[in-house]
Order: structure tokens, then sequence, then C-alpha cells
């Protein structure tokens, strides 16, 4: 009984298994029920009552080796656990550490702040459930302006007044309310309307607003910004057009276009148009101004309001605006800044 427990210490003493299975074949051939160790104390029962000392304490040593062995293995067959000789290598490369990345819509948000923060820009941010009057009254919609409509607005149930901002202007009204002209901000967040969700539109996007206010500030100054913000998010070839549009509370308002970089040739991101229109703006209408308790006879201002995820679409060139919500990491891996 000796002999067979000293051959069996010595045909394990070098094992060593390659694979998780080559370390359950082990388990099964010594450790389990019908193996070879349960034969080994089956057998022992008959032996001799002077050799019993001697036998069982080999065969306890016997059985704490196999243990040993066959947490060893296992430990080294585990994924992405190394074997001795391989952890004690110190010259083996490093690790590499899973690094993620930022989301495309928070890169171009903070390039957008960046650009207009070299300008003096600071950024406010705001409540996103707002009230009737920050998000329309106070800027100027008519009391039957569609926008007010349950089609248009997610109102919060159960409360007559609590409603899910559709555009960041709302923060603008709250900063006009609470500090004294010059004011220049931008206000970048989330807004949310009751669209359908299709390639080009979401029901929640990203805006970035902006608002000048001083002494004096007149549409050459409104012009003069916007085209020093499309020169460097788009490149110092740029062109800038704008179209005359309608806000309730801009007073003139415009569409700002950029040239595309197709030169005018034609693509299907500019529709054949050369030009992309990137953001709406105008003069702040006095009105909204004297809402927000600034006297519109003493200050004037603009203001501009833009998609973020338009601006993501138009600057990757990825044709679906979902892909932005859907946290893909196929999508998302491919925004990680090159090293
Ligand atoms: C668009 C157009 C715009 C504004 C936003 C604004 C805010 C205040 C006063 C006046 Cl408090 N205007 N914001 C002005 C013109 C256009 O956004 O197409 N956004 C995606």
């Amino acid at each position: 009984m000796l002999e067979k427990i000293n051959r069996i210490k010595e045909e394990v003493a070098l094992f060593k298994a390659a694979t998780q299975e080559e370390a359950e074949e082990f388990r099964l051939k010594y450790l389990s029920r019908k193996g070879r160790l349960n034969a080994l104390f089956e057998e022992f029962k008959t032996v001799a009552g002077e050799q019993k000392r001697e036998t069982g304490q080999k065969l306890n040593e016997l059985k704490i080796q196999l243990l040993d062995t066959f947490e060893r293995c296992k430990a080294e067959t585990d994924s992405g656990r190394l074997s001795d000789t391989q952890a004690r290598d110190l010259t083996r490369p490093g690790d590499g550490m899973a690094v993620g990345s930022r989301h495309p819509i928070s890169i171009v948000r903070n390039e957008i702040c960046d650009i207009f923060g070299r300008l003096g820009f600071t950024v406010a941010e705001g409540p996103e459930i707002e009230d009737d009057r920050h998000v329309f009254s106070a800027l100027n919609f008519p009391p039957d302006h569609p926008a007010r409509d349950m089609q248009d607005t997610f109102f919060i149930a159960g409360d007559a007044d609590a409603l899910l901002r559709t555009h960041t202007s709302s923060v603008q009204v709250r900063v006009m309310e609470s500090v004294p002209p010059p004011i220049r901000m931008i206000m970048p967040g989330r807004v949310f309307r009751n669209e359908a969700i299709s390639s080009r539109s979401h029901c929640i996007f990203h805006q970035v607003e902006g608002l000048y206010i001083a002494e004096k500030v007149s549409f050459a100054d409104l012009k003069q910004t916007l085209m020093f913000f499309a020169r460097e998010m788009f490149g110092e070839k740029t062109q800038i057009r704008l179209r005359p549009s309608f806000f309730p509370f801009t007073e003139p308002s415009a569409e700002m276009d950029v040239s595309c970089t197709c030169n005018g040739k034609g693509c299907s991101l500019c529709k054949h148009t050369g030009w992309l229109e990137i953001m709406g703006c105008g003069m702040v209408d006095p009105n909204v101004l004297s809402n927000c308790g600034i006297d519109p006879e003493k200050y004037s201002g603009f203001a501009f309001g833009m998609g973020i995820e338009r601006i993501a679409l138009l600057k990757f060139e990825t044709g679906d605006i979902r892909m932005y919500f859907e946290n893909d990491v196929r999508f998302l891996r491919q925004f990680v800044p090159a090293l």
C-alpha cells in the first residue's frame, strides 16, 4: 500500500494542466468519488494494525498533495491568470488597460464650448424639468403656439406647470433674470421633444445655445462671432451664409449654413447644394429682454442655437442619429482619440 501511495506521489509531482479540461481530468482521476484517492482510503480499512499509523499519515499527505496540485492547475488555466514562470518574467510587457473613450456627443460639445470659451463665453447649465414661463412665455411664444401642444412637448403628468425643456433657452432666461449684463454665455444640455424617432430625429437630443447681451451689440457682432466659430469648427476656409428665418424669441432671425467640404461640387451630405445648415440665430427680441428684467432701450444682444447631434453627424459623417443613443461599443470605439 505504501508503495502505491509513493508511486502516485511521484506520478503527480510534476503534473501540469494546459487547459481547464486537463485540470478536470486530473480531478476525476484522483479526487472524485470513484478516483484513486478514494480507492486507497477503501484499501486503508484492510491495513493491519501496526502499519495503520504510518500508512494513514502518508495517505493524508497524498490527499493534501493531490488537492494542492488540483488547485494550482485550476488557477493556472483560469483565463487571464499567469503561470508562475510567466509571472516571474520581469521583461514581459505590461498588460494593456481597457481605457474608455468620450462619447462623440461629449467630444463635439466640449469642442463647441472650447471655441466659444476662447471668445470669453462661459458655460451655464439649468434644470431639464422646467415651467411654462422659462420655456415659452418669457421667450415670446404666443399662447396658441404649436410647441405648447401635447403633440410637441412632454408635460409631466399630475403637475399643471411642469414640462421637459424643448430647448436650452430656458437656461438663458434664468441667467438673464439673475445677473445684469454684460452676459456672454453658452448653454449646453439635453432637450426633449415629442417626436417620432427616426434616422434624422430623436425625442431626446443635445443643444448648445449662446447668448451675448451688452450695450450696442449688433448683427455684425453676431455674424463675426459665428464666422469665427464656423472656421474653428469646420476649418479656416469655411464660408458662411445667413438666410432669413423666424423664431419667436429673435428679431431679425436667420439660419446659418456653412460651405460643404465638397467645395460646391455637390455631394449627398449637402444634398448637392454645397451648403450645410448648422444653426439658428438672431437678435434677441426686445420683448424677451424686458420679460427677463433687462432694459431693451439700454441693451441689445444676439443669440444662437444648434443641435449637437447635427454637428456630430456632419463632422463624423455618420448617417443615423439613433447611433448616438444606443451606446453600441462598436460605434463608440471609433471615437477613441489616436494616441
Ligand atoms: C435652432 C435655433 C435658436 C436662440 C436659439 C435664444 C435664446 C434666448 C433669446 C433669444 Cl434666451 N434666442 N436662442 C435664438 C435663435 C435660434 O436656436 O435651430 N436651434 C437648434
